[in-house]
């Protein structure tokens, strides 16, 4: 099975992973769920699996994704932003925070972090889908992603509006 994926999401609370205490993540079993269901070829990794810099250069030249995703609690902020810069000195794959802590500090998040590229606020299936279908397939436009926050000629852009699964049913539970 090829291990290439458009999307590569990492779970970065590593001292999490190391012993008895691992568990997959709920938020982003969801959305890479969602994102396959989506037809969007998807991995999920926890940073304990790659906590070096060779491990990650591996990793992005096996999976080649067009997108990586992390997840972002206050906690594990220094933490997230630490490897975000890591990635971008890898590759120029664009990089995308979202969970609690970005979802309320944006704006100037993004201002003082150039390593990331994207922030999506609040829930992400749906917009982290369209994003996607943006970066893969040159559709719809992201200034009409809901909740977006992105960079456009230095000057950080933050789409409003908060669209919501009306249907909790409809997405399929993480694998
Ligand atoms: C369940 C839960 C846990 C479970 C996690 C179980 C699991 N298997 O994942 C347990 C008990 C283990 C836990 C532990 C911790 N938790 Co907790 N937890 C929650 C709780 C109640 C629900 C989170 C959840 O899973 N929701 C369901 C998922 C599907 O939704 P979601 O998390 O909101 O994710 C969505 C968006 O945030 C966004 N999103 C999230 N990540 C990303 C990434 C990208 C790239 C994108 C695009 C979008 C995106 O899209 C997701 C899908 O819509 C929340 C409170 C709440 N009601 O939200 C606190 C909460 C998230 N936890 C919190 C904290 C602090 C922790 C701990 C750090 C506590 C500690 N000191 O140990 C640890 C960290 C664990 C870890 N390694 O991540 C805080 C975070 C606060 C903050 N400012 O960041 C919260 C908000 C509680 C609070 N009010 O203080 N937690």
């Amino acid at each position: 099975m090829s291990k290439r994926c458009d999307l590569l999401l990492i779970d970065p609370s590593i001292e999490y992973w190391q012993d008895s205490k691992r568990y997959d993540n709920l938020s982003l079993g969801y959305l890479a769920s969602y994102a396959r269901q989506k037809g969007f070829s998807t991995r999920l990794v926890v940073l304990g699996d790659f906590n070096s810099p060779e491990k990650l250069r591996a990793l992005l030249n096996e999976a080649q994704p067009k997108l990586i995703g992390i997840t972002a609690l206050t906690n594990f902020i220094n933490h997230v932003l630490v490897l975000a810069k890591i990635l971008k000195g890898l590759s120029n794959t664009p990089v995308v925070l979202g969970g609690p802590h970005v979802s309320f500090y944006t704006s100037s998040f993004m201002t003082k972090n150039p390593q990331i590229d994207f922030v999506i606020r609040w829930e992400g299936e749906l917009k982290l889908v369209m994003l996607l279908d943006y970066l893969k397939n040159g559709k719809g436009s992201l200034d009409s992603i809901p909740g977006l926050v992105y960079r456009e000629e230095e000057v950080i852009k933050e789409v409003q509006g908060l669209l919501l699964v009306q249907d909790l049913d409809m997405l399929p539970f993480p694998e």
